[in-house]
């Protein structure tokens, strides 16, 4: 190991290593002073461990740190936030722009650092993905990147099974680590996602638990006490300890059984201490949240051999070392893996053009050719059934189209059945069929996983349990991942089911949700128009909401075509020579009741306009001429149809319009006799289309 003299006023010398796992941590520190809020904490401990595994593991290349083969490294305890800028920095990340263009400015300058959690700054309080180059998911919710890290595991071995060819065996064998914290573990995310990462065999994935008993309230001895590693043993993973983070040698052995381990992920139990050199705060729960003083950071300053009134003092030599280190060992690696993805294409045309697609979130060519087109059916299908066919019409037209269900399959239909589809297991990693098991929290992060390495993912399960997976979902539309939640049985049309599988404001907490789209579908024909918009999404993730119950094909022969799907709201009925007096707004299974009421009120001789409104969020997105088009201005009677809370329908029909929804939970019994005690039957619809009328009269 070289020696480093730190500076001409200092007389402590110190190796390259030291040198530089202290830089990590006094810019941490010094960071989170000048901002007067943040974690200095963990970084302080995990610098060693951090440090270890970029410099002398990570196959990452900080030129171009989108490069499709790096391996991940994910920081599930967000709020350790500076240990990764600091490391972006010191590496010298470059940045990527939105297009996944490399720029030549660095990711995270030291300026960045310096206005750490300031407004614009791209270092923010927590990592987040796309606004960061480097940052691989964003985190902060714990349990998140842990379930996410999963995701990109599994996506890599779906990936190497189908691209990996004679001759390029190792097109892809990116290695997929995860930072977390005594939170991380104790959230039931983390449990579900390892239980799964361990029955698929993941081994290309490793967790490092920094086991520093402190948490926001104090010891985890408050309230954690379970062996974490047995309950490791018990998931099938390798558990291996290291007991103190500083033994460097240790920590590059407990990377090296990681990778020698063929058969099941790796969990690292790294013993640590929080704040780690701060002579007051170390161990204690106050080195987790708060700035450390500038006193006590002087005094940690001295601990560390380091001249303490230096602030943001990166020393001569620290930045060569990790362009020599992780810096020459990923540009290496990733310039022979791009001269090979050239030889590649040339062998494997085909494989190489849909990788290209992929990783540049586009579709093949023809993706939309054989969707099929429903005939008019007054009985009709379940808009679920319908969505099964087209699903696997485009599925066999979008080969990295791959997902499933948390064990609601041959409920949600979302089962791709045409020949070679197979299921994804630790036996066949090439499967397009995945069983998520009973875990829609972790299904949520780990298709979070599978988007960001760029395979197209589907999630499914019944509507209801969105609420197990919020946390999930909130992230997919923070992070514009183009994921699509496909949630059947979606409304009281599950009857007999009763209020706990009934949603009713599980539609407005959806459309609450900045950048999600939503689109309830009324029957087969919308439904494939809605797959067609969601498909075509790059940056927001969708929620198809569809029914268990049949729903009447409109004859588009007779009404207008389905396309309007993709304007979010189109008019659907109207009245004689466009002219109408009353519209009424329905959504999925509830656009036939208006219909219903819709040819009573014209058989009555009343100027009806029915619109259906699959989507709120693609409906705002139009232009005023044409929002005005379908809902005029002038037309106040208005009448809103929805199986569901109707919070937030006077948006669109006015204060002075009439919701038709549920301000109950719903209750247990066969649909015929919810629709008529919920007043969802055509002769309610009537009555209030002609009490707005009479209310609106001029
Ligand atoms: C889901 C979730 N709940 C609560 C929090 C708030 N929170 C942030 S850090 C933290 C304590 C984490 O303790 P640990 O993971 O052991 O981190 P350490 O203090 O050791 O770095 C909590 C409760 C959060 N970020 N996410
Ligand atoms: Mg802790």
């Amino acid at each position: 190991m070289s020696t480093v003299i730190l500076s001409p006023d200092s007389s402590v010398q110190q190796s390259i290593d030291q040198l530089s796992i202290n830089t990590i941590r006094t810019l941490s520190m010094d960071a989170v002073q000048a901002a007067n809020s943040g974690h200095p904490g963990t970084p302080m401990a995990m610098a060693p461990v951090a440090y270890t595994l970029w410099q002398e593991f990570l196959r990452f290349d900080p030129t171009d740190p989108v490069w499709p083969n790096r391996d991940r490294f994910v920081l599930s305890a967000g709020h350790a936030s500076m240990l990764l800028y600091s490391l972006l920095h010191l590496t010298g990340v470059r940045a990527v722009s939105k297009d996944y263009e490399t720029l030549g400015e660095p990711s995270v300058p030291l300026d960045a650092i310096k206005a750490f959690r300031q407004l614009d700054s791209r270092c923010p309080g927590h990592p987040e993905y796309r606004w960061t180059s480097g940052v691989e998911t964003t985190t902060g919710p714990l349990g998140q990147g842990l379930a996410t890290s999963v995701g990109m595991a599994i996506a890599r071995q779906w990936l190497a099974t189908r691209y990996n060819q004679p001759g390029f065996e190792d097109l892809f064998d990116f290695n997929v680590y995860a930072l977390c914290g005594d939170g991380c573990m104790m959230e039931g995310i983390s449990s579900e996602a390892a239980s799964l990462a361990g029955h698929l065999r993941l081994s290309n994935l490793c967790w490092i638990y920094d086991n520093n008993h402190i948490t926001i309230e104090g010891n985890t001895a408050l309230a954690f006490t379970e062996d974490v590693a047995t309950r490791f043993i018990g998931y099938g993973w390798n558990v291996t300890r290291v007991s103190d983070a500083n033994d460097l040698e240790m920590l590059a052995k407990a990377f090296r059984t990681f990778e020698s381990t063929t058969d099941r992920p790796t969990l690292i139990i790294v013993d640590s201490h929080i704040g780690y050199g701060a002579p007051h705060k170390q161990d204690t729960s106050g080195a987790h949240g708060e700035p450390l003083g500038e006193d006590e950071i002087r005094l940690a300053k001295r601990n560390y051999g380091w001249p303490e009134d230096e602030k943001f003092f990166v020393p001569d030599g620290v930045y060569e070392h990790f362009r020599d280190g992780v810096g020459a060992r990923g540009k290496q690696l990733r310039d022979r893996w791009f001269d090979r993805i050239a030889a590649y294409r040339q062998c494997y045309p085909e494989l190489a053009e849909e990788l290209y697609r992929m990783q540049h979130r586009q579709l093949p060519e023809g993706w939309d050719r054989d969707l099929p087109e429903f005939p008019a059916d007054p009985k009709g299908l379940a808009t679920r059934e319908s969505s099964a066919k087209v699903l696997n019409a485009v599925a066999k037209n979008i080969p990295w189209l791959i997902g499933g269900a948390a064990d609601l399959a041959p409920s949600t239909k979302t089962r791709l059945t045409f020949e070679g589809a197979g299921d994804f297991e630790a036996e066949n990693y090439a499967g397009r069929n995945f069983h998520f098991g009973i875990r829609e929290h972790a299904m949520g992060a780990i298709c979070n996983g599978m988007s960001l390495v760029k395979v197209r993912p589907f999630g499914s399960g019944f509507f209801i349990f969105v609420d197990y997976m919020r946390g999930a979902l909130r992230l997919s539309a923070l992070m514009e991942l183009p994921i699509i939640y496909v949630f059947t049985h979606d409304s009281i049309g599950v009857g007999e089911d009763g209020p706990t599988h009934q949603p009713i404001e599980q539609l407005a907490h959806m459309r609450a949700m900045p950048g999600l789209i939503l689109i309830r579908p009324c029957d087969a024909n919308e439904v494939r128009e809605a797959w067609k918009v969601v498909l075509q999404l790059h940056h927001a993730p969708a929620v198809l909401a569809l029914t268990r119950q049949a729903v009447p094909t409109i004859d588009r022969s007779k009404y207008a075509p389905a396309s309007g799907v993709a304007r979010g709201a189109y008019v659907l009925a109207d009245a004689p020579g466009g002219d109408p007096e009353v519209i009424l707004i329905g959504t999925g299974s509830e656009v036939a009741l208006c219909m219903e009421a819709y040819e009573q009120l014209v058989r009555e001789g009343v100027r009806a306009r029915v619109v259906s409104m699959p989507s709120w969020e693609l409906f705002d997105d139009q232009d005023e001429q044409y929002r005005d088009s379908v809902l005029p201005p002038r037309v106040k009677a208005r009448v809103s149809v929805e199986q569901a809370s109707d919070f937030g329908w006077s948006k669109y029909t006015g204060s002075e319009g009439y919701n038709i929804g549920i301000s109950t939970f719903g209750a247990s019994a066969p649909l015929k006799h919810l629709l008529k005690k919920f007043g969802f039957d055509s002769e309610h619809v009537v009555a209030a289309a002609k009490s707005q009328i009479a209310r609106h009269k001029p």
